[in-house]
């Protein structure tokens, strides 16, 4: 992907135009193993005031750290100063073959988001962003950059979208015509004033609304618009306490995250398997049974979870939605001997949540 910009660019040490550069840019992305990549200015547009109005409604809901940092995560120039583009990537994750509605419609069986089947993408992605930034920094001597994937205070897929890298969805995720959605998001800052990419506007949802209709929780509150305290990725990952018992029966058999809003999509014909080992599913995440998972240790748990994103929810969190998960499953004998083995757990956590799933078998 390339683009243009007003002025001639300046030659960089190497000899080479920042146009020669940003055209090579898309091509070491993906020689990394990122599926494309964009450069945009450091703005945000009218996002900020989206987010604005996010958090005012107090969608954010225990992610606190979603309000903090004054305006750094709608000003990238505040975060890093001297900031003059935002270079955006993305990289598909979507493990191939995949059974997601074969798990979600067994209700014996523990669904975990794609995203979260093998190692954690912070990870994988901050290692190869910094690999890209250091062959930036080859061609242009001198110049300054931070990496990001997720945990910084950075408005991504705004970002991504005026990098060129696709629309933004009304099920909020950021969406290509070629590939779905499956895909993580992650950026470099950089000082090299680099040719900019069009931003990437049409969109192309128009009249369909199939995922703001099957969300489980209906947490939309509107095309665009996402109540985070409602979304089952918030109440499996994020929330650290008891789970409002009036959501738990919508949550199904989702233990940690959830697709739904994502696979109905009609672009998501498009999305590409990945072709990263790394997220390949571990220790048969994507089809196991909820009262397999339940049983494990937390000994078991620390050594199967070891560089993976489910570490997140922590042990006592995973107890907690698989406890929701048979509750909401058929009253079967496994069902049943699960969850009275852990009838007595030491955290009134788990205790609270698996006497709730007891009480929906009638015991
Ligand atoms: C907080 C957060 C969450 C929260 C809140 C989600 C949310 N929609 O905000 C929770 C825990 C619920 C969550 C869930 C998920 N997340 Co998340 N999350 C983030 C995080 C850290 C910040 C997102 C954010 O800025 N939210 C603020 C609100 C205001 O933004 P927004 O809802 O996206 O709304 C945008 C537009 O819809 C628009 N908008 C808002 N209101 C309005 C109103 C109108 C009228 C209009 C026209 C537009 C508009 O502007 C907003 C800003 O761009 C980002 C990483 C990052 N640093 O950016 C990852 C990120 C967005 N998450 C990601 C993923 C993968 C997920 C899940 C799929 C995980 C899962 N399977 O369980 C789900 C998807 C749920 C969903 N539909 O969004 C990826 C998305 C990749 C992609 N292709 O888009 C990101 C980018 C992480 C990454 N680096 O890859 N997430
Ligand atoms: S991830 Fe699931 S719960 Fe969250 S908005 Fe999408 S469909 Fe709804
Ligand atoms: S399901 Fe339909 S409305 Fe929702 S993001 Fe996909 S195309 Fe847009």
């Amino acid at each position: 992907m390339t683009g243009t910009t007003s002025t001639t660019p300046p030659l960089t040490d190497s000899g080479d135009t920042l146009a020669d550069v940003a055209r090579r840019i898309p091509e070491w992305a993906r020689e990394l193993g990122f599926s494309s990549a964009g450069i945009t200015t450091p703005d945000t547009g009218e996002h900020a005031a989206h987010l604005q109005n996010w958090l005012a409604n107090g969608y954010q809901g225990e992610m606190e750290y979603m309000g903090h940092h004054g305006d750094k995560r709608y000003t990238p120039c505040s975060l890093v100063p001297g900031t003059k583009r935002v270079i955006s990537v993305r990289m598909d994750y979507l493990p191939a073959p995949d059974n997601p509605k074969e798990v979600l419609t067994d209700r014996e069986k523990a669904y975990v988001t794609r995203y979260a089947q093998g190692r954690d993408y912070h990870k994988v992605i901050r290692k190869r962003l910094a690999t890209l930034a250091s062959r930036i920094d080859e061609a242009v001597t001198g110049h300054n950059y931070r990496a990001f994937v997720d945990s910084a205070p950075v408005l991504e897929r705004a970002l991504a979208q005026r990098a060129g890298l696709g629309w933004i969805g009304k099920n909020t995720m950021l969406i290509h015509p070629k590939a779905g959605s499956f895909f993580f998001l992650g950026e470099i800052f950089t000082s090299a004033p680099l040719p900019v990419d069009q931003p990437f506007e049409t969109e192309h949802c128009g009249s369909c609304s199939a995922c703001l209709d099957i969300c489980p929780t209906q947490a939309f509150v509107g095309p665009y618009q996402l109540d985070g305290r409602r979304c089952i990725s918030y109440l499996t990952i994020e929330l650290k306490g008891s789970i409002p018992e009036q959501l738990r029966p919508l949550i199904g058999n989702r233990v940690f995250g959830c697709d739904d809003c994502q696979l109905v999509c009609p672009w998501q014909k498009f999305s590409k398997p990945t072709q990263e080992a790394d997220f390949q599913p571990r220790h048969g995440l994507d089809n196991s049974s909820l009262a397999e998972l339940f049983l494990w240790t937390e000994e078991q748990f620390l050594k199967r979870t070891e560089g993976s994103a489910i570490r997140r929810t922590g042990y006592e969190g995973w107890l907690r939605n698989l406890a929701v998960g048979l509750g909401n499953a058929p009253s079967t004998i496994p069902v049943m001997e699960a969850l009275k083995r852990r009838a007595d757990h030491p955290s009134e956590m788990v205790r609270e949540h698996v006497q709730w799933a007891l009480r929906q078998h009638g015991l």
